[in-house]
Protein backbone atom coordinates (compact mmCIF):
# COMPACT_ATOMS: atom_id res chain seq x y z
CA UNK A 1 0.00 0.00 0.00
CA UNK A 2 3.36 2.47 0.86
CA UNK A 3 4.81 1.42 -2.26
CA UNK A 4 1.92 1.89 -4.31
CA UNK A 5 1.29 5.77 -2.78
CA UNK A 6 5.12 6.44 -2.80
CA UNK A 7 5.77 5.53 -6.30
CA UNK A 8 2.50 7.46 -7.56
CA UNK A 9 3.60 10.76 -4.99
CA UNK A 10 7.15 10.41 -6.99
CA UNK A 11 5.29 9.76 -10.52
CA UNK A 12 3.18 12.98 -9.45
CA UNK A 13 5.73 15.04 -8.27
CA UNK A 14 8.02 14.20 -11.55
CA UNK A 15 4.81 14.90 -13.78
CA UNK A 16 4.14 18.07 -12.31
CA UNK A 17 7.62 19.08 -12.62
CA UNK A 18 7.41 18.42 -16.06
CA UNK A 19 3.72 19.53 -16.75
CA UNK A 20 5.14 23.32 -14.54
CA UNK A 21 7.90 23.39 -17.56
CA UNK A 22 5.10 22.66 -19.94
CA UNK A 23 2.78 25.14 -18.72
CA UNK A 24 5.01 27.85 -18.38
CA UNK A 25 6.15 27.37 -21.98
CA UNK A 26 2.40 27.16 -23.59
CA UNK A 27 1.68 30.34 -21.02
CA UNK A 28 4.47 32.33 -22.31
CA UNK A 29 4.24 31.25 -25.78
CA UNK A 30 0.49 32.89 -25.69
CA UNK A 31 1.45 35.69 -23.96
CA UNK A 32 4.49 36.72 -26.32
CA UNK A 33 1.84 35.89 -29.71
CA UNK A 34 -0.79 37.44 -28.01
CA UNK A 35 1.25 40.53 -27.76
CA UNK A 36 2.58 40.46 -30.88
CA UNK A 37 -1.34 39.39 -32.17
CA UNK A 38 -2.64 42.88 -30.35
CA UNK A 39 0.12 44.81 -31.71
CA UNK A 40 -0.38 43.54 -35.17
CA UNK A 41 -3.51 44.46 -34.79
CA UNK A 42 -3.80 47.61 -33.39
CA UNK A 43 -1.37 47.75 -36.26
CA UNK A 44 -4.08 46.70 -38.80
CA UNK A 45 -6.99 48.71 -36.86
CA UNK A 46 -4.82 52.02 -37.16
CA UNK A 47 -3.84 51.47 -41.08
CA UNK A 48 -7.20 50.43 -41.69
CA UNK A 49 -8.65 53.92 -39.71
CA UNK A 50 -6.19 55.85 -41.60
CA UNK A 51 -7.72 54.22 -44.80
CA UNK A 52 -11.02 54.21 -43.97
CA UNK A 53 -10.97 58.35 -43.12
CA UNK A 54 -9.04 58.77 -46.25
CA UNK A 55 -11.55 57.31 -48.00
CA UNK A 56 -14.21 59.06 -46.62
CA UNK A 57 -12.70 62.33 -46.79
CA UNK A 58 -11.93 61.42 -50.27
CA UNK A 59 -15.50 60.37 -50.99
CA UNK A 60 -17.12 62.98 -49.36
CA UNK A 61 -16.98 66.33 -51.60
CA UNK A 62 -16.22 69.27 -49.93
CA UNK A 63 -18.98 71.44 -49.06
CA UNK A 64 -18.74 74.74 -50.33
CA UNK A 65 -19.95 77.04 -47.30
CA UNK A 66 -19.99 80.70 -49.77
CA UNK A 67 -22.42 78.50 -52.07
CA UNK A 68 -20.63 79.18 -55.01
CA UNK A 69 -19.56 82.45 -54.10
CA UNK A 70 -23.16 83.97 -54.02
CA UNK A 71 -22.26 84.63 -50.35
CA UNK A 72 -19.22 86.87 -48.67
CA UNK A 73 -16.94 85.50 -46.68
CA UNK A 74 -17.10 88.76 -44.86
CA UNK A 75 -19.21 88.04 -41.78
CA UNK A 76 -18.42 86.78 -38.52
CA UNK A 77 -19.94 83.46 -38.26
CA UNK A 78 -21.71 83.36 -34.58
CA UNK A 79 -23.48 86.23 -35.04
CA UNK A 80 -25.74 84.26 -37.88
CA UNK A 81 -25.20 80.30 -37.57
CA UNK A 82 -27.59 79.79 -40.49
CA UNK A 83 -25.25 81.60 -42.74
CA UNK A 84 -22.97 78.94 -43.60
CA UNK A 85 -24.28 75.84 -41.80
CA UNK A 86 -26.91 75.09 -44.25
CA UNK A 87 -24.46 74.71 -46.61
CA UNK A 88 -22.02 72.42 -44.77
CA UNK A 89 -24.51 70.71 -42.63
CA UNK A 90 -28.35 70.59 -43.54
CA UNK A 91 -28.37 71.29 -47.13
CA UNK A 92 -27.13 68.90 -50.16
CA UNK A 93 -25.24 70.72 -52.67
CA UNK A 94 -27.78 72.69 -55.23
CA UNK A 95 -27.61 71.79 -58.52
CA UNK A 96 -28.11 75.12 -59.89
CA UNK A 97 -24.96 76.99 -59.53
CA UNK A 98 -25.06 81.22 -59.39
CA UNK A 99 -23.51 82.98 -62.69
CA UNK A 100 -20.33 84.41 -62.14
CA UNK A 101 -21.85 87.85 -63.36
CA UNK A 102 -24.39 87.26 -60.66
CA UNK A 103 -21.65 86.91 -57.96
CA UNK A 104 -19.78 90.11 -59.11
CA UNK A 105 -22.93 91.96 -59.35
CA UNK A 106 -23.70 90.76 -55.86
CA UNK A 107 -19.91 91.98 -54.88
CA UNK A 108 -20.79 95.46 -56.02
CA UNK A 109 -24.14 95.28 -54.56
CA UNK A 110 -22.40 95.27 -51.00
CA UNK A 111 -19.97 98.33 -51.69
CA UNK A 112 -22.92 99.98 -53.06
CA UNK A 113 -24.90 99.62 -49.72
CA UNK A 114 -21.56 100.13 -47.60
CA UNK A 115 -21.53 103.52 -49.52
CA UNK A 116 -25.20 104.87 -48.98
CA UNK A 117 -26.69 102.73 -46.26
CA UNK A 118 -28.18 104.51 -42.83
CA UNK A 119 -25.54 106.10 -41.03
CA UNK A 120 -23.67 107.49 -44.42
CA UNK A 121 -23.41 111.13 -44.99
CA UNK A 122 -25.11 109.85 -48.51
CA UNK A 123 -27.99 108.59 -46.69
CA UNK A 124 -28.44 112.04 -44.62
CA UNK A 125 -28.03 113.76 -47.72
CA UNK A 126 -30.64 112.20 -49.53
CA UNK A 127 -32.87 111.84 -46.39
CA UNK A 128 -33.29 115.69 -46.10
CA UNK A 129 -34.36 116.40 -49.80
CA UNK A 130 -37.84 114.39 -48.41
CA UNK A 131 -38.80 117.59 -46.50
CA UNK A 132 -38.74 119.70 -49.60
CA UNK A 133 -41.70 117.42 -51.07
CA UNK A 134 -43.15 120.40 -53.36
CA UNK A 135 -39.66 119.64 -55.47
CA UNK A 136 -39.16 119.15 -59.17
CA UNK A 137 -36.25 116.78 -59.80
CA UNK A 138 -36.76 116.63 -63.44
CA UNK A 139 -33.35 118.10 -63.99
CA UNK A 140 -31.59 117.63 -60.79
CA UNK A 141 -28.52 115.37 -60.44
CA UNK A 142 -29.61 113.28 -57.17
CA UNK A 143 -26.22 112.03 -56.51
CA UNK A 144 -25.10 108.70 -56.62
CA UNK A 145 -27.53 107.03 -54.23
CA UNK A 146 -30.74 105.90 -55.39
CA UNK A 147 -33.63 104.49 -52.55
CA UNK A 148 -36.38 101.90 -52.43
CA UNK A 149 -37.81 100.99 -49.32
CA UNK A 150 -39.61 97.86 -48.33
CA UNK A 151 -42.97 97.99 -46.38
CA UNK A 152 -43.79 94.64 -44.52
CA UNK A 153 -47.60 93.74 -45.50
CA UNK A 154 -49.53 90.67 -45.60
CA UNK A 155 -48.01 87.40 -44.69
CA UNK A 156 -44.54 86.01 -44.19
CA UNK A 157 -44.75 83.74 -47.54
CA UNK A 158 -45.96 87.01 -49.57
CA UNK A 159 -42.84 89.24 -47.19
CA UNK A 160 -40.43 86.92 -48.23
CA UNK A 161 -41.37 86.92 -51.88
CA UNK A 162 -41.63 90.75 -52.52
CA UNK A 163 -38.33 91.44 -50.58
CA UNK A 164 -36.64 89.37 -52.92
CA UNK A 165 -38.03 90.95 -55.96
CA UNK A 166 -37.40 94.71 -54.55
CA UNK A 167 -33.95 93.45 -54.08
CA UNK A 168 -33.81 92.26 -57.47
CA UNK A 169 -35.25 95.54 -58.85
CA UNK A 170 -32.79 97.22 -56.84
CA UNK A 171 -29.78 95.13 -58.51
CA UNK A 172 -31.32 95.97 -61.88
CA UNK A 173 -31.86 99.65 -61.19
CA UNK A 174 -28.38 100.20 -58.57
CA UNK A 175 -30.87 101.30 -56.12
CA UNK A 176 -30.13 100.67 -52.42
CA UNK A 177 -33.00 98.42 -50.80
CA UNK A 178 -33.59 99.57 -47.18
CA UNK A 179 -36.14 97.44 -44.51
CA UNK A 180 -39.08 98.69 -42.69
CA UNK A 181 -37.85 97.26 -39.13
CA UNK A 182 -41.39 98.23 -37.69
CA UNK A 183 -42.60 93.96 -37.97
CA UNK A 184 -40.42 91.71 -36.86
CA UNK A 185 -37.97 91.09 -39.33
CA UNK A 186 -35.26 91.41 -37.64
CA UNK A 187 -36.21 88.65 -35.11
CA UNK A 188 -36.66 86.93 -38.60
CA UNK A 189 -33.76 87.33 -40.80
CA UNK A 190 -30.05 88.15 -39.92
CA UNK A 191 -28.49 91.38 -42.18
CA UNK A 192 -27.28 89.85 -45.35
CA UNK A 193 -24.89 92.87 -46.51
CA UNK A 194 -21.51 93.25 -44.24
CA UNK A 195 -20.55 95.93 -42.94
CA UNK A 196 -24.01 97.84 -42.85
CA UNK A 197 -27.30 97.59 -42.58
CA UNK A 198 -30.40 97.03 -44.84
CA UNK A 199 -32.74 98.21 -42.06
CA UNK A 200 -34.44 101.65 -42.48
CA UNK A 201 -33.66 103.94 -39.32
CA UNK A 202 -36.56 104.38 -37.43
CA UNK A 203 -36.41 108.05 -37.58
CA UNK A 204 -36.36 107.87 -41.05
CA UNK A 205 -38.80 111.43 -42.39
CA UNK A 206 -41.84 109.15 -44.02
CA UNK A 207 -41.89 106.41 -41.08
CA UNK A 208 -45.14 108.14 -39.83
CA UNK A 209 -47.00 108.27 -42.90
CA UNK A 210 -45.74 105.08 -44.63
CA UNK A 211 -48.31 102.86 -43.18
CA UNK A 212 -50.86 105.19 -44.68
CA UNK A 213 -49.97 104.98 -48.26
CA UNK A 214 -52.27 103.15 -50.83
CA UNK A 215 -53.71 103.44 -54.33
CA UNK A 216 -55.51 106.62 -53.04
CA UNK A 217 -52.36 108.79 -51.95
CA UNK A 218 -51.47 111.45 -54.49
CA UNK A 219 -47.62 110.16 -54.76
CA UNK A 220 -48.80 106.65 -55.90
CA UNK A 221 -47.72 106.03 -58.89
CA UNK A 222 -50.75 104.84 -60.47
CA UNK A 223 -52.71 107.64 -59.11
CA UNK A 224 -49.86 110.24 -61.12
CA UNK A 225 -50.26 108.60 -64.59
CA UNK A 226 -54.25 108.78 -64.04
CA UNK A 227 -53.93 112.54 -62.73
CA UNK A 228 -51.22 113.73 -65.14
CA UNK A 229 -49.03 114.20 -62.17
CA UNK A 230 -45.78 113.17 -63.30
CA UNK A 231 -43.56 113.10 -66.81
CA UNK A 232 -40.14 113.97 -67.83
CA UNK A 233 -40.08 117.07 -66.77
CA UNK A 234 -42.18 116.82 -63.92
CA UNK A 235 -40.44 114.50 -61.20
CA UNK A 236 -41.10 114.09 -57.39
CA UNK A 237 -38.94 113.66 -54.75
CA UNK A 238 -40.58 110.15 -53.91
CA UNK A 239 -42.84 107.67 -55.20
CA UNK A 240 -45.26 105.39 -53.54
CA UNK A 241 -45.60 101.71 -55.74
CA UNK A 242 -48.68 99.60 -55.30
CA UNK A 243 -47.59 96.33 -56.25
CA UNK A 244 -50.88 94.32 -54.75
CA UNK A 245 -53.31 91.90 -55.50
CA UNK A 246 -55.63 95.12 -56.37
CA UNK A 247 -53.31 97.00 -58.05
CA UNK A 248 -55.02 98.87 -61.38
CA UNK A 249 -53.43 98.71 -64.78
CA UNK A 250 -52.10 102.22 -64.19
CA UNK A 251 -50.29 101.03 -61.48
CA UNK A 252 -49.04 97.95 -63.03
CA UNK A 253 -47.43 100.58 -65.81
CA UNK A 254 -44.64 100.45 -63.75
CA UNK A 255 -43.02 97.05 -64.95
CA UNK A 256 -43.14 98.92 -68.81
CA UNK A 257 -39.53 100.26 -70.28
CA UNK A 258 -41.30 103.93 -70.98
CA UNK A 259 -42.46 104.63 -67.38
CA UNK A 260 -38.72 103.52 -66.35
CA UNK A 261 -37.22 105.74 -67.29
CA UNK A 262 -39.40 108.25 -65.37
CA UNK A 263 -39.28 106.06 -62.22
CA UNK A 264 -35.22 105.77 -62.50
CA UNK A 265 -34.94 109.69 -61.58
CA UNK A 266 -37.24 109.46 -58.44
CA UNK A 267 -34.83 109.37 -55.50
CA UNK A 268 -36.91 107.58 -53.23
CA UNK A 269 -39.37 105.07 -53.72
CA UNK A 270 -41.29 103.04 -51.67
CA UNK A 271 -43.12 100.13 -52.25
CA UNK A 272 -46.34 98.01 -50.78
CA UNK A 273 -46.36 94.42 -52.67
CA UNK A 274 -47.55 91.27 -51.35
CA UNK A 275 -46.87 89.45 -54.68
CA UNK A 276 -43.98 87.82 -56.01
CA UNK A 277 -43.36 90.45 -59.18
CA UNK A 278 -40.22 88.98 -60.91
CA UNK A 279 -41.64 87.28 -63.37
CA UNK A 280 -42.88 90.62 -65.03
CA UNK A 281 -39.31 91.82 -64.57
CA UNK A 282 -38.96 90.22 -67.70
CA UNK A 283 -41.63 91.48 -69.43
CA UNK A 284 -39.37 94.66 -70.00
CA UNK A 285 -36.71 94.14 -72.86
CA UNK A 286 -34.12 96.93 -71.23
CA UNK A 287 -33.99 94.22 -67.55
CA UNK A 288 -34.72 91.30 -70.39
CA UNK A 289 -30.83 91.29 -71.67
CA UNK A 290 -29.25 92.04 -67.74
CA UNK A 291 -31.44 89.07 -66.24
CA UNK A 292 -30.51 86.66 -69.28
CA UNK A 293 -26.47 87.55 -67.94
CA UNK A 294 -27.35 87.50 -64.62
CA UNK A 295 -29.54 83.92 -64.20
CA UNK A 296 -28.76 82.04 -67.19
CA UNK A 297 -31.12 78.91 -65.69
CA UNK A 298 -34.26 81.37 -64.89
CA UNK A 299 -36.30 79.35 -62.66
CA UNK A 300 -33.29 79.63 -60.45
CA UNK A 301 -34.06 83.83 -60.01
CA UNK A 302 -35.67 82.87 -56.18
CA UNK A 303 -33.75 80.09 -55.60
CA UNK A 304 -30.51 82.09 -55.72
CA UNK A 305 -31.66 85.31 -54.24
CA UNK A 306 -33.38 83.26 -51.14
CA UNK A 307 -29.81 81.61 -50.58
CA UNK A 308 -28.19 85.29 -50.87
CA UNK A 309 -30.49 87.12 -48.88
CA UNK A 310 -32.76 85.15 -46.26
CA UNK A 311 -30.47 83.98 -42.77
CA UNK A 312 -32.78 82.93 -40.02
CA UNK A 313 -31.37 84.05 -36.62
CA UNK A 314 -29.95 81.86 -34.45
CA UNK A 315 -33.45 81.40 -32.47
CA UNK A 316 -35.07 80.24 -35.57
CA UNK A 317 -32.14 78.16 -36.78
CA UNK A 318 -32.71 76.66 -33.51
CA UNK A 319 -36.29 75.95 -34.02
CA UNK A 320 -35.25 74.45 -37.48
CA UNK A 321 -31.49 72.75 -36.39
CA UNK A 322 -33.70 70.75 -33.07
CA UNK A 323 -36.89 69.70 -35.54
CA UNK A 324 -34.41 68.44 -38.49
CA UNK A 325 -31.77 66.12 -36.29
CA UNK A 326 -35.22 64.97 -34.06
CA UNK A 327 -37.02 63.74 -37.28
CA UNK A 328 -35.42 64.41 -40.56
CA UNK A 329 -31.72 63.72 -40.42
CA UNK A 330 -32.22 59.56 -39.64
CA UNK A 331 -34.39 59.35 -42.21
CA UNK A 332 -33.68 57.49 -45.94
CA UNK A 333 -35.83 59.52 -47.75
CA UNK A 334 -38.23 62.81 -46.51
CA UNK A 335 -41.15 64.15 -48.43
CA UNK A 336 -42.38 67.63 -47.25
CA UNK A 337 -46.49 68.31 -47.77
CA UNK A 338 -47.60 71.68 -47.03
CA UNK A 339 -51.59 72.33 -46.47
CA UNK A 340 -53.14 75.30 -46.86
CA UNK A 341 -56.55 75.45 -47.08
CA UNK A 342 -57.89 78.92 -48.45
CA UNK A 343 -61.84 79.25 -47.20
CA UNK A 344 -63.86 80.97 -45.21
CA UNK A 345 -64.30 78.48 -43.13
CA UNK A 346 -60.93 77.04 -42.57
CA UNK A 347 -59.67 74.09 -41.01
CA UNK A 348 -59.86 70.30 -42.11
CA UNK A 349 -61.83 69.13 -44.24
CA UNK A 350 -62.02 65.12 -45.48
CA UNK A 351 -62.07 66.75 -49.25
CA UNK A 352 -58.91 68.00 -48.57
CA UNK A 353 -57.25 64.83 -47.22
CA UNK A 354 -58.31 62.75 -49.42
CA UNK A 355 -56.90 65.44 -52.25
CA UNK A 356 -53.09 64.75 -50.39
CA UNK A 357 -53.80 61.18 -50.46
CA UNK A 358 -54.63 60.98 -53.88
CA UNK A 359 -51.74 63.15 -55.16
CA UNK A 360 -49.24 60.84 -52.44
CA UNK A 361 -50.27 58.27 -53.68
CA UNK A 362 -50.84 58.27 -57.57
CA UNK A 363 -47.36 60.27 -57.86
CA UNK A 364 -45.50 57.20 -55.64
CA UNK A 365 -44.36 59.86 -53.05
CA UNK A 366 -45.95 57.72 -50.49
CA UNK A 367 -46.87 54.07 -50.09
CA UNK A 368 -50.48 52.16 -50.08
CA UNK A 369 -51.35 51.17 -46.50
CA UNK A 370 -51.15 47.52 -47.08
CA UNK A 371 -54.82 45.64 -46.93
CA UNK A 372 -53.71 43.16 -44.56
CA UNK A 373 -50.93 42.63 -41.72
CA UNK A 374 -48.79 39.92 -43.54
CA UNK A 375 -47.33 37.60 -40.65
CA UNK A 376 -43.58 38.58 -40.92
CA UNK A 377 -41.40 35.79 -39.70
CA UNK A 378 -37.83 37.33 -41.04
CA UNK A 379 -37.73 40.60 -39.48
CA UNK A 380 -35.76 42.80 -40.88
CA UNK A 381 -34.05 46.02 -39.47
CA UNK A 382 -32.53 47.36 -42.53
CA UNK A 383 -36.25 48.97 -43.28
CA UNK A 384 -36.50 52.18 -45.01
CA UNK A 385 -37.50 55.11 -42.84
CA UNK A 386 -39.63 57.84 -44.53
CA UNK A 387 -40.07 60.95 -43.02
CA UNK A 388 -43.02 63.30 -43.51
CA UNK A 389 -42.75 66.78 -42.97
CA UNK A 390 -46.41 68.33 -42.98
CA UNK A 391 -46.85 71.93 -42.17
CA UNK A 392 -50.43 73.17 -41.88
CA UNK A 393 -52.43 75.40 -39.46
CA UNK A 394 -54.10 72.67 -38.64
CA UNK A 395 -52.45 69.72 -36.92
CA UNK A 396 -55.81 67.39 -37.95
CA UNK A 397 -53.73 66.18 -41.19
CA UNK A 398 -50.56 65.06 -40.07
CA UNK A 399 -52.94 63.10 -36.79
CA UNK A 400 -54.74 61.49 -39.90
CA UNK A 401 -51.91 60.57 -41.89
CA UNK A 402 -49.85 59.37 -39.01
CA UNK A 403 -52.39 56.56 -37.81
CA UNK A 404 -52.91 55.50 -41.55
CA UNK A 405 -49.67 54.19 -41.18
CA UNK A 406 -49.56 53.03 -37.66
CA UNK A 407 -53.12 50.84 -38.32
CA UNK A 408 -51.66 49.76 -41.27
CA UNK A 409 -47.99 48.38 -42.58
CA UNK A 410 -46.91 50.25 -45.54
CA UNK A 411 -47.81 47.62 -49.01
CA UNK A 412 -43.77 48.57 -49.42
CA UNK A 413 -42.55 47.71 -45.88
CA UNK A 414 -41.20 51.05 -45.66
CA UNK A 415 -41.59 52.75 -41.74
CA UNK A 416 -43.53 55.84 -42.75
CA UNK A 417 -42.88 58.47 -39.72
CA UNK A 418 -44.92 61.75 -40.21
CA UNK A 419 -44.47 64.88 -38.50
CA UNK A 420 -46.08 68.46 -38.20
CA UNK A 421 -43.76 70.98 -36.20
CA UNK A 422 -47.04 73.11 -35.33
CA UNK A 423 -50.53 73.62 -35.05
CA UNK A 424 -51.25 77.27 -34.78
CA UNK A 425 -54.69 76.82 -36.18
CA UNK A 426 -55.22 80.61 -36.71
CA UNK A 427 -52.41 82.93 -38.44
CA UNK A 428 -50.99 85.55 -35.92
CA UNK A 429 -48.55 87.61 -38.42
CA UNK A 430 -46.23 89.89 -36.63
CA UNK A 431 -46.60 88.25 -33.06
CA UNK A 432 -42.91 87.30 -33.35
CA UNK A 433 -42.84 82.84 -32.06
CA UNK A 434 -45.80 83.23 -34.62
CA UNK A 435 -43.75 83.99 -37.63
CA UNK A 436 -40.41 82.55 -36.19
CA UNK A 437 -42.68 78.85 -36.20
CA UNK A 438 -43.51 80.00 -40.10
CA UNK A 439 -40.07 80.66 -40.90
CA UNK A 440 -38.60 77.67 -39.10
CA UNK A 441 -41.33 75.63 -41.14
CA UNK A 442 -41.42 77.02 -44.69
CA UNK A 443 -36.68 76.49 -44.61
CA UNK A 444 -37.68 72.37 -43.23
CA UNK A 445 -39.93 72.39 -45.46
CA UNK A 446 -37.03 73.41 -47.96
CA UNK A 447 -34.79 70.42 -46.65
CA UNK A 448 -36.83 67.67 -47.87
CA UNK A 449 -36.01 65.28 -50.75
CA UNK A 450 -39.33 66.31 -52.50
CA UNK A 451 -42.24 68.61 -52.05
CA UNK A 452 -45.78 68.69 -52.18
CA UNK A 453 -47.38 72.45 -51.20
CA UNK A 454 -51.04 73.83 -51.99
CA UNK A 455 -51.73 75.93 -55.05
CA UNK A 456 -51.48 79.87 -54.80
CA UNK A 457 -49.39 79.90 -51.40
CA UNK A 458 -46.92 81.90 -50.85
CA UNK A 459 -45.85 79.87 -48.18
CA UNK A 460 -45.14 77.05 -50.24
CA UNK A 461 -43.54 78.68 -52.93
CA UNK A 462 -40.79 79.90 -50.51
CA UNK A 463 -40.56 76.48 -49.45
CA UNK A 464 -39.95 74.79 -52.78
CA UNK A 465 -38.10 77.45 -54.67
CA UNK A 466 -35.39 77.88 -51.81
CA UNK A 467 -35.47 74.29 -51.51
CA UNK A 468 -34.32 73.86 -55.18
CA UNK A 469 -37.52 71.48 -55.52
CA UNK A 470 -39.52 71.04 -58.62
CA UNK A 471 -43.12 70.93 -56.33
CA UNK A 472 -45.94 68.46 -56.74
CA UNK A 473 -48.50 71.61 -56.78
CA UNK A 474 -52.08 70.74 -55.08
CA UNK A 475 -54.67 72.15 -57.13
CA UNK A 476 -57.01 74.17 -55.20
CA UNK A 477 -60.48 72.67 -54.17
CA UNK A 478 -63.38 74.78 -55.85
CA UNK A 479 -65.71 72.76 -54.13
CA UNK A 480 -66.13 70.26 -50.93
CA UNK A 481 -65.23 67.21 -53.13
CA UNK A 482 -61.43 66.71 -54.10
CA UNK A 483 -59.94 68.06 -57.59
CA UNK A 484 -59.51 65.06 -60.18
CA UNK A 485 -56.25 65.25 -60.88
CA UNK A 486 -55.37 66.08 -57.23
CA UNK A 487 -52.40 67.79 -58.58
CA UNK A 488 -49.67 68.44 -60.87
CA UNK A 489 -45.57 68.53 -61.29
CA UNK A 490 -44.14 71.99 -61.93
CA UNK A 491 -41.46 71.80 -64.70
CA UNK A 492 -40.34 74.66 -62.85
CA UNK A 493 -39.32 75.72 -59.28
CA UNK A 494 -39.67 80.04 -59.24
CA UNK A 495 -42.62 81.14 -57.34
CA UNK A 496 -45.32 82.06 -59.40
CA UNK A 497 -46.37 86.07 -59.61
CA UNK A 498 -50.34 85.95 -58.86
CA UNK A 499 -52.30 88.84 -60.10
CA UNK A 500 -49.34 90.05 -62.49
CA UNK A 501 -49.78 92.83 -65.30
CA UNK A 502 -52.99 91.09 -67.66
CA UNK A 503 -51.67 93.27 -70.69
CA UNK A 504 -48.67 94.26 -72.41
CA UNK A 505 -46.99 97.65 -72.10
CA UNK A 506 -47.85 100.08 -75.51
CA UNK A 507 -47.73 99.65 -78.37
CA UNK A 508 -49.04 95.80 -77.86
CA UNK A 509 -51.44 97.17 -75.07
CA UNK A 510 -54.15 94.00 -75.28
CA UNK A 511 -51.55 91.46 -75.42
CA UNK A 512 -51.86 88.65 -72.98
CA UNK A 513 -48.82 88.71 -70.81
CA UNK A 514 -48.48 84.68 -70.79
CA UNK A 515 -47.74 84.79 -74.27
CA UNK A 516 -45.04 87.25 -74.56
CA UNK A 517 -42.03 85.75 -73.94
CA UNK A 518 -41.73 81.53 -74.44
CA UNK A 519 -40.49 81.53 -70.90
CA UNK A 520 -42.95 83.73 -68.79
CA UNK A 521 -46.00 81.84 -69.00
CA UNK A 522 -48.96 81.14 -66.72
CA UNK A 523 -48.95 79.47 -63.67
CA UNK A 524 -49.81 75.72 -63.69
CA UNK A 525 -51.49 76.04 -60.48
CA UNK A 526 -53.70 79.30 -61.76
CA UNK A 527 -55.07 78.09 -65.26
CA UNK A 528 -54.80 81.03 -67.73
CA UNK A 529 -53.71 83.37 -64.41
CA UNK A 530 -50.46 84.19 -62.95
CA UNK A 531 -46.95 84.75 -64.67
CA UNK A 532 -44.21 82.32 -64.09
CA UNK A 533 -40.40 81.67 -65.25
CA UNK A 534 -39.74 78.45 -67.01
CA UNK A 535 -36.74 76.79 -68.63
CA UNK A 536 -38.39 73.92 -70.10
CA UNK A 537 -40.39 74.40 -73.15
N1 LIG B 1 -46.40 77.75 -38.72
C1 LIG B 1 -47.22 77.77 -39.77
N2 LIG B 1 -47.88 78.90 -40.05
C2 LIG B 1 -48.70 78.91 -41.11
C3 LIG B 1 -48.89 77.77 -41.94
N3 LIG B 1 -49.76 78.09 -42.91
C4 LIG B 1 -50.09 79.38 -42.72
N4 LIG B 1 -49.46 79.88 -41.63
C5 LIG B 1 -49.55 81.26 -41.10
O1 LIG B 1 -50.36 82.02 -41.99
C6 LIG B 1 -49.54 82.90 -42.78
C7 LIG B 1 -50.03 82.81 -44.23
O2 LIG B 1 -49.44 83.77 -45.02
P1 LIG B 1 -48.36 83.41 -46.13
O3 LIG B 1 -47.11 82.98 -45.46
O4 LIG B 1 -48.27 84.54 -47.05
O5 LIG B 1 -48.95 82.15 -46.83
P2 LIG B 1 -50.10 82.01 -47.93
O6 LIG B 1 -50.33 80.57 -48.03
O7 LIG B 1 -49.73 82.74 -49.17
O8 LIG B 1 -51.38 82.71 -47.35
P3 LIG B 1 -52.09 84.10 -47.72
O9 LIG B 1 -51.02 85.11 -47.79
O10 LIG B 1 -53.04 84.32 -46.61
O11 LIG B 1 -52.73 83.93 -49.05
C8 LIG B 1 -48.12 82.41 -42.57
O12 LIG B 1 -47.16 83.40 -42.77
C9 LIG B 1 -48.19 81.94 -41.13
O13 LIG B 1 -48.22 83.04 -40.27
C10 LIG B 1 -48.17 76.58 -41.59
O14 LIG B 1 -48.24 75.55 -42.26
N5 LIG B 1 -47.35 76.64 -40.51
MG1 LIG C 1 -49.40 84.62 -48.98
Amino acid sequence: MYHIFQISSEVFRAFGLKMKILLTLVFSGLLIWSVALVSFSNDFNNQLLVATSNVSRESETPRDKLIGGLLTADFDEGSCLSRYQQSLLYRKASPYKPSQYLVSKLRSYEKLHKRCGPGTDAYKKATEILGHDDENYASKSVGECRYIVWVAVYGLGNRILTLASVFLYALLTERVVLVDQSKDISDLFCEPFPSTSWLLPLEFPLMKQIDGYNKGYSRCYGTMLDNQAINSTLIPPHLYLHILHDSRDNDKMFFCQKDQSLVDKVPWLIVKANVYFVPSLWLNPTFQTELMKLFPQKEAVFHHLARYLFHPTNQVWGLITRSYNAYLSRADETLGIQIRVFSDRAGYFQHVMDQVVACTRRENLLPEPAAQEEPKVNISRSQKLKAVLVTSLYPEYSETLKNMYWERPSSTGEIIEVYQPSGERVQQTDKKLHDQKALAEMYLLSLTDKIVTSARSTFGYVAHSLGGLKPWLLYQPTGPTAPDPPCIQSTSMDPCHLTPPSHGCEPEWGTNSGKVVHFVRHCEDRGNDGLKLFDEL
